[in-house]
């Protein structure tokens, strides 16, 4: 304890002589003494084996020599003026900088982004609603009675008897055609709800739908639009659409949209089992008592509308073999789209 106490005003003495104008002996003395690994911090961490009894003069003594340091490094540092703020000259410019980590869109929203562009130039805006739906918009106005068997083709989260997370985007088509007047054309690109899990199925994934409603509105007109999406979406003119009879309550007639993605890599039967074609989306012409629901007059509108999974667009284009991986933010997944902007 003694020595201790000796050492201290050994220091103490030391820190009062100190004098200089020079930013190298200024910094240097605030190292010596007030650094990380200073003398004060040396003598601060010897505190616990001081005797109880001593611990408060010591305490004082070691206070005082920290007071004294820092008022002389202030002191120093104000009449050296400017210079000691001035440590450019100890930078090397010449030395290679820190990579700068770029980060990069999820998978799922460079695939939505990519919907979107394509269908804003034909005219369909984006619109949203909320992902907490009433009976009405998620099924009733959607010719989905309760009674309905559809209505047992998701397996909905409900919140009470008429509240429940959107098993789908057409709830927001719903609300897009209740608050504007004909003619339309809306994009619906949103999260949805399934109480359903496995590989390929998570009870949150990603919907776009469109809807697009005028005066003599075909199904020809359906197949247009489908088709030059595929043709912008896959980036090639050749690539084989078939339209094949569906159903979906909200829409007659309803078809399924399949492209032809071949055999050649059809290795183990799974992406297109064996057949070459692949389901990428749903469509259909909407059915006459939703545009009634919705306050448009059927006999002088028609409309047709469709939907996509993005997951699944996802996982086939980019060979992802299990939907959990785009909602883990594991970023050995999510670094390899960095250049697929
Ligand atoms: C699909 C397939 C077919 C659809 C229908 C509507 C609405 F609200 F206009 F009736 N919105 N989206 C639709 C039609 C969605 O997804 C596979």
């Amino acid at each position: 304890m003694e020595q201790l106490i000796d050492q201290i005003q050994a220091h103490l003495a030391e820190v009062e002589a100190f004098q200089s104008n020079d930013p190298t002996e200024i910094e240097n003395f605030r190292i010596k003494f007030l650094g990380k690994k200073g003398i004060l911090t040396g003598l601060f961490a010897s505190f616990k084996e001081v005797p109880n009894d001593q611990k408060k003069a010591f305490g004082q003594q070691l206070n005082a020599l920290k007071i004294a340091a820092t008022n002389k490094l202030e002191e120093s540092k104000k009449s050296s003026g400017t210079k000691s703020s001035n440590p450019a000259s100890t930078i090397d410019f010449s030395r290679p900088g820190q990579p700068i980590d770029v980060g990069s869109l999820h998978p799922i929203s460079i695939l939505r982004n990519r919907v979107i562009d394509i269908f804003s130039q034909l005219g369909f805006s984006l619109s949203a609603g909320p992902e907490i739906e009433d009976d009405w918009h998620n099924f009733e106005a959607l010719n989905i009675p309760s009674h309905h068997p559809a209505r047992a083709m998701h397996d909905t989260f409900y919140f009470d008897s008429n509240h429940l997370l959107r098993t789908h985007t057409s709830s927001v088509q719903i609300h897009a055609m209740e608050k504007s007047t004909a003619p339309l054309r809306v994009l619906a690109p949103g999260r949805v709800y399934r109480c359903d899990s496995d590989p390929t199925h998570s009870p949150m994934f990603h919907q776009i739908e469109g809807l697009c409603v005028d005066k003599e509105i075909n199904f020809r007109n359906l197949k247009w639009v489908l088709n030059d999406f595929i043709h912008k979406f896959f980036d090639s003119n050749n690539i084989k659409t078939r339209f094949s009879p569906s159903y979906f309550p909200f829409t007659e007639p309803s078809a399924e949209v399949d492209i032809y993605w071949g055999l050649e890599t059809e290795v183990d039967y799974r992406i297109t089992k064996g057949t070459g074609w692949l389901e990428i989306m749903g469509c259909g012409m909407v059915d006459p008592n939703v545009l009634k629901n919705c306050g448009i007059d059927p006999e002088e509108y028609s409309g047709f509308a469709f939907g996509m999974g993005i997951e699944r667009i996802a996982m086939l284009l980019y060979q992802v073999g299990d939907i959990r991986l785009f909602f883990e933010n594991d970023m050995r997944f999510l670094e390899q789209f960095k250049s697929t902007l």
